[in-house]
């Protein structure tokens, strides 16, 4: 039995099945655990959504900000984009069922037999992993109760870019998803960037990576991630598991299993 962990999917099916085949992943007894960001942009978001629902047992994957804009478009919030290429799922026998699973997923999954967390753009340093997983947690019964579309709604924007102690629920609500689903650089107080997806090379003076600010808490756990195609999992170490690197703009997808710590990769130059 293994956790074969993968970078964001994004509608790419058939790198996903060629890892898994590779690894020889068998659902009665693996897990697989996607970052976050299984559709949207790629060419078959709509079999790997089927595929998610047939193993869905053997799943453990997290939201990322692509999985709630396609739960924002499908409770009619938005007319999906062209370049979103959700048509097919959208229209699909199963695209409810899909909806009504992933809106029971977490923001953040913890391993503790790994000691790995999982949340698909990573964990503000200036909060604890209880602090985190308090927000989440709740959030997750939030999305799960059926009444999510006024969430949803009110989701949308930048404003909510810091914590306070004082949050409204929804500004709650907005800032542990920002967290989650969003988060690349840090301004220097703690502020979240919504702008900056450049290279840690290009990046403005002023901007420092989450991971790159020292934690607040002493913890000893390593952080999975997504969502910033552009590290090109140049981060990939003890404390710090990049695992995006960039399948859906023509890159390669990244598999990491824990229990070995071997790395597949599979796109279009492998
Ligand atoms: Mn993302």
């Amino acid at each position: 039995m293994a956790h074969y962990f993968v970078g964001d999917i994004q509608g790419c099916y058939d790198e996903l099945m060629r890892l898994m085949e590779r690894v020889d992943f068998d659902p009665s007894q693996d897990k697989l655990c996607p970052v976050g960001d299984l559709v949207a942009r790629g060419p078959a978001s709509d079999k790997v959504a089927k595929l998610m629902l047939d193993i869905q047992d053997s799943v453990l994957t997290v939201l990322g900000n692509h999985d709630l804009h396609f739960l924002s478009i499908f409770h009619g919030l938005f007319q999906p984009k062209k370049n979103d290429k959700l048509d097919a799922l959208l229209k699909a026998p199963f695209a409810e069922e899909y909806a009504n699973w992933l809106a029971q997923q977490p923001l953040i999954r913890t391993f503790p037999q790994l000691n790995i967390v999982m949340s698909h753009a990573g964990l503000h340093p200036h909060l604890s992993l209880q602090q985190h997983l308090g927000m989440s947690d709740w959030v997750q019964q939030v999305l799960a109760g059926g009444k999510i579309k006024p969430w949803l709604k009110a989701m949308y924007g930048d404003k909510v870019n810091k914590w306070r102690a004082d949050f409204s629920l929804q500004d709650k609500f907005n800032f542990i998803i920002n967290v989650t689903t969003r988060m690349r650089y840090l301004k220097n107080k703690g502020q979240l960037d919504f702008k900056c997806k450049d290279t840690l090379a290009a990046a403005p003076d002023n901007l420092t990576p989450w991971f790159n600010v020292p934690r607040m808490e002493d913890a000893d756990f390593q952080i999975v991630f997504g969502h910033w195609a552009s590290l090109m999992g140049c981060v990939q170490n003890q404390q710090y598991m990049a695992l995006d690197t960039g399948c859906v703009w023509g890159q390669y997808m990244t598999m990491y299993c824990a229990e070995t710590a071997t790395k597949y990769q599979q796109g279009a130059l492998f």
